[in-house]
């Protein structure tokens, strides 16, 4: 008997293809009618590929034994509906942390020196008319990282290339780090020239860069979020970003992406970019073959490579 998967969004096309070797793949996202299908078909289903699994949809496929994620975050599966159901969940961990650290570092030097802004000086012939300006450069300044997990300690690598200082705030202290760590956020950043947010998404970390924390980082602090929109508060990080509060921002995650409030592009003190971090083709090949490979395994009866449920 075939193995018989869902996907529900398109796939990196070189995990389409593997995946399409091995299973009988379906599409939801290419159904006219989602909802009959899954009524007519959702008890075939034994695997979800692909990422954001609710607990309505586990519902509607009610053999369902393993969700293989596409991406290291797995905030937006329901991980407690799915432990409840007996349905493992996967993710992509490591294959990605080179390719998140080099968008952070190049981020933070496209909004330290303004490279956007100089391009488009150049592009709209302002240059005739006199030189951009000055900006501030990342050498010998603090970065303090929120979350110095497998991706904050790549970032933490080249940041002491950039001859900065490192700090840290997470949950614990990790002992092994020679690194100066903060118990409390707040105090980090205000210590900090540079705030850089790399830790999961959910409950745990909702707003944990709040008003407090935006003002205590001040009016010369750069921030950084790589993580997700969800850890600040967004209209707060806007208004302190318009009225002087906050140096400057480099975002590539907003919270409700890929919408983005259109405020953010009126100012010259931010750098967009749109949820590129793992975004290299050898990187999402990397990613999309541990998805399979984790499939794999388990219809092997094999331990899961990389399990978060
Ligand atoms: P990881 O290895 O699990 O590291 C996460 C770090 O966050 C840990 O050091 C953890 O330290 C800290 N942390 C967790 N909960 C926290 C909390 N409530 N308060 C403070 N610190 C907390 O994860 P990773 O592989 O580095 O990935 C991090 C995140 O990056 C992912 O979850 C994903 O959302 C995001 N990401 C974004 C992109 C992109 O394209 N922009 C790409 C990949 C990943 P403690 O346990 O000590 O708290
Ligand atoms: C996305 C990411 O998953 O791994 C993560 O957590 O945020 C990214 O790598 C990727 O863009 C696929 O949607």
């Amino acid at each position: 008997m075939p193995i018989e998967i869902l996907q529900t969004s398109k796939l990196h096309a070189s995990c389409e293809a593997a995946l399409a070797e091995r299973y009988t793949v379906h599409k939801l996202h290419e159904q006219a009618d989602p909802e009959a299908w899954l009524r007519d078909n959702g008890a075939r289903i034994r695997a979800h590929a692909g990422s954001g699994v609710k607990a309505d949809l586990m519902e509607k496929l009610p053999n369902l034994e393993i969700i293989a994620s596409f991406g290291v975050g797995y905030d937006n599966i329901d991980t407690k509906a799915a432990k409840a159901r007996n349905i493992r969940v996967t993710n992509t961990p490591n294959v990605l942390n080179d390719a998140v650290a080099e968008l952070t570092i190049g981020l933070m030097i496209a909004l330290a020196r303004r490279i956007p802004q100089g391009d488009q000086y150049v592009r709209q012939g302002k240059w005739a008319g006199g030189n951009m300006g000055l900006f501030s450069e990342l050498t010998g300044k603090t970065v303090g990282i929120l979350g110095l997990g497998r991706i904050g300690k790549e970032i933490a690598i080249r940041a002491q290339a950039m001859k900065m200082r490192v700090v840290y705030h997470g949950r614990h202290r990790q002992t092994a780090e020679p690194h100066v760590y903060y118990d409390n956020l707040t105090e980090m950043a205000r210590d900090s020239d540079w705030l850089v947010i790399i830790a999961p998404g959910g409950k745990g970390t909702d707003a944990i860069v709040n008003r407090e924390v935006l003002e205590a980082l001040g009016p010369k602090g750069m921030l950084v979020n790589v993580a997700r929109g969800t850890l600040i508060d967004e209209p707060a990080m806007l208004e302190l970003l318009q009225n002087g509060g906050l140096g400057g921002a480099a975002l590539d995650v907003f919270v409700d992406e890929p919408k983005v409030p259109q405020a953010f592009f009126a100012l010259d003190n931010v750098v967009l970019s749109p949820h590129q971090g793992s975004a290299t083709y050898q990187t999402r090949d990397a990613m999309g073959a541990l998805l399979v490979a984790n499939l794999e395994a388990h219809f092997a009866g094999e331990p899961l490579i990389s399990a978060v449920v």
